[in-house]
């Protein structure tokens, strides 16, 4: 089948919008436009300059409606490692990018895109979630041990040879695959994954809970969409949202379950739901989470700064003539989600690109 023509449409709408935004003249535009038509008929596919990649990975951030934190879409720093040109050159530029990225607490937004697809040829994948998640058992009598999201990629990872030591925060490896080939895995140098320590102000008993977070969530698993080019390795991050982690990784049944655990410290009636110790405990959990990266001078956001940020991001773009697209189920916070501004309005969950997207996962 011919695709030729959608992906040129696709470029077309893409150049326009993006040499409007950054100011470039019509005459550019239309040359540039005609020198991606040629490009795609000589060779099926084009290839877009860095100052297209940078601004349209810009332009995906800005588009993704389950996204609270995109008021600072347009200082994404953008790595082009398109080159890379080996598993291991691959694992190299990750390293690189948790380097730059983390900046010893200060963390800065930033993507790095590597190979894109090219005809049948699918380019560069990472078979993670995310570059830094931890590892999740079932051991033989059932109990479960570490992150139970991670349960399925750690057997493909126990599968390809890596063994985790088996604690509650044993850090994956990274696994690459490059033009369909074999994946191959790499352990993460330690030192490229900053941690914190979970500690609370003042809960007594709380800090022997031994709770950690890695410092960075780095999205690995989705293709970024830029002009009809896919780029199916394009690892992006910035800061987390406290409740993120307080109210969803360390909370959901699902996954480390710690709820009932912190209401017994707290001395809380659990016998009925009614005293609300979920809820209570809840909120002791975020502190903890929020106090503990602040001490440790790791970035973090708190979700009502964050609603507050948004709600500045959707003024900015009313300004600027754009349509703020949004996911309302995701924009809201899973705490206190009404004391948002964000939970009393309508957002429009139409799929603009450039775009982040989910595909068919790499293994199974
Ligand atoms: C989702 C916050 C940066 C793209 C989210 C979510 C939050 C969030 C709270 C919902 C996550 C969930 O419920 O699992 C933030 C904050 C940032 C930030 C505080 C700090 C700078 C970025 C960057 C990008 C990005 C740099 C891309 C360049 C996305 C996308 C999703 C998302 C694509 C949806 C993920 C999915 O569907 O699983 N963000 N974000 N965000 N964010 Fe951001
Ligand atoms: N909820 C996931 C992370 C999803 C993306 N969140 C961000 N992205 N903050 C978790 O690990 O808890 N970001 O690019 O900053």
């Amino acid at each position: 089948m011919n695709e030729q023509p959608a992906l040129f449409a696709e470029a077309e709408l893409f150049i326009r919008e993006c040499y409007a935004e950054l100011g470039r003249t019509g005459e550019e535009t239309e040359l540039r436009i005609r020198e991606i038509a040629r490009e795609i008929e000589e060779s099926g596919t084009y290839r877009h300059t860095y100052e297209e990649l940078r601004h349209g990975a810009r332009m995906a951030w800005r588009n993704s409606n389950r996204c609270i934190g995109r008021l600072p879409w347009d200082s994404l720093h953008v790595i082009d490692r398109r080159d890379a040109s080996s598993e291991e050159e691959i694992a190299e530029a990750l390293f690189e990018h948790l380097d730059y990225a983390t900046n010893r607490g200060r963390i800065r937004p930033t993507i790095t895109v590597l190979r894109p697809e090219q005809g049948e040829r699918p380019g560069a994948r990472l078979w993670n979630e995310q570059l830094i998640r931890y590892a999740g058992y079932e051991t033989e009598d059932g109990r479960r041990v570490g992150d139970p999201a991670s349960l399925e990629f750690t057997e493909v990872c126990r599968q390809l040879g890596w063994k985790g030591e088996g604690t509650d925060f044993d850090v994956l490896p990274l696994v690459i695959q490059l033009d369909g080939g074999a994946p191959k895995w790499f352990e993460l140098p330690r030192e490229k994954v900053l941690e914190v320590d979970i500690r609370h102000p003042d809960l007594p008993g709380f800090d022997e809970l031994g709770l950690k977070w890695y410092a960075v969530p780095a999205v690995s698993g989705m293709r970024l969409e830029i002009g009809g080019i896919r780029y199916g390795g394009a690892p992006f991050n910035g800061w987390y949202m406290g409740t993120e982690i307080g109210a969803r990784n360390f909370a959901d049944e699902g996954r480390y379950n710690l709820l009932p655990a912190v209401a017994d410290l707290m001395g809380l009636d659990r016998s009925r739901r009614s005293s609300l110790w979920q809820d209570r405990a809840l909120v002791e959990l975020n502190v903890a989470v929020l106090e503990s990266y602040r001490a440790a001078g790791v970035s973090m956001i708190d979700h009502h700064t964050a609603a507050a940020q948004f709600e500045t991001f959707e003024k900015r773009e009313q300004e600027a003539g754009r349509a703020v697209t949004g996911n309302w189920a995701w924009l809201i916070p899973p705490m206190a989600p009404a004391t948002t501004h964000v939970f009393h309005k309508r957002y429009d969950n139409t799929i603009v690109k450039p775009n982040f997207f989910y595909g068919k996962k790499p293994y199974a």
